[in-house]
């Protein structure tokens, strides 16, 4: 009876963790691009702190991706008056991969990210980046 629970207990600690890696505040992003979409498509990251960066490019044609400063957005189509509104950017060749880290934004807020490569927003190549007060 013990032992079974346990089980349990271990279980249910696995499935939180899990929980927590998929939805929860990390200092990671993971993603992949693909033509034309971000995997995932959401991140949520401790405000100011080092993130670690990351990913790899599996479609056939350069991405990018561009976190917008917060208030901002890049429309339907990023061209030259987007430019000061990025905060962050790398781009990926296909078939590429990068490792690298940026700081986060110090302003809580939701923040858009784009693939700055032309024609991709409209194919529906967004994220959003959730950047939450860190934790003292
Ligand atoms: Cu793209």
């Amino acid at each position: 009876m013990k032992r079974t629970f346990n089980l349990a207990a271990v279980l249910l600690s696995l499935l939180l963790t899990a929980c927590g890696g998929m939805g929860g505040v990390s200092n990671t992003i993971d993603v992949t691009m693909t033509d034309f979409q971000f995997q995932p498509n959401q991140f949520t990251v401790p405000a100011g702190e080092e993130i670690t960066f990351n990913s790899s490019n599996n479609g056939a044609v350069v991405h990018n991706f561009v976190i917008m400063k917060l208030g901002t957005t890049a429309g339907d189509f990023f061209d030259d008056e987007d430019v000061p509104n990025v905060y962050w950017e790398v781009e990926l060749v296909p078939g590429g991969s990068t490792n690298t880290s940026f700081t986060a934004p110090s302003e809580p807020g939701e923040y858009q990210v784009v693939c700055r490569t032309e024609g991709h927003i409209v194919s529906g190549m967004t994220a959003k980046l959730i950047v939450v007060p860190a934790e003292e």
